[in-house]
């Protein structure tokens, strides 16, 4: 069981992923809207140029995160705090998994230029 604290800072987050939940009509699963990126599944993220596009993600708790590397250098997508160090080669690929992401926001960056590439990621739950 977790601290009183930390259940108070999710109070607000829940609230408002419940009131998302409502605006899009529910996310049970049951229906195909034709829509890939609405069920939760996977969301695209790009290394090019030295910079994360976008830099902004929302992810779904339990999704996955497609990560391609379009550069002629290793990158990595780094979130500490969500546990997360993944390396993709040069014109490579990967698939994050968000399976054992709590919900929140959470600051990532690339290793290897930490300067220039930085984004964040909302994982919603
Ligand atoms: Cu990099």
């Amino acid at each position: 069981m977790r601290g009183g604290l930390a259940m108070k800072r999710w109070v607000p987050v829940l609230a408002l992923v419940a009131v998302l939940g409502v605006a899009c009509g529910g996310d049970d699963g049951g229906t195909d809207t034709g829509a890939p990126a609405d069920d939760g599944g996977a969301v695209t993220l790009t290394a090019s140029n030295f910079a994360f596009q976008p830099a902004s993600l929302t992810a779904a708790a339990g999704g996955t995160i497609e990560f391609t590397n379009d550069d002629d250098a290793e990158h990595s997508f780094t979130a500490e705090d969500a546990g997360i160090d993944e390396d993709v080669e040069a014109g490579d690929s990967t698939t994050i998994d968000l399976a054992d992401v709590e919900p929140g926001s959470y600051d990532y960056f690339c290793k290897y230029h930490k300067d220039t590439m930085t984004g964040t990621l909302e994982v919603t739950g």
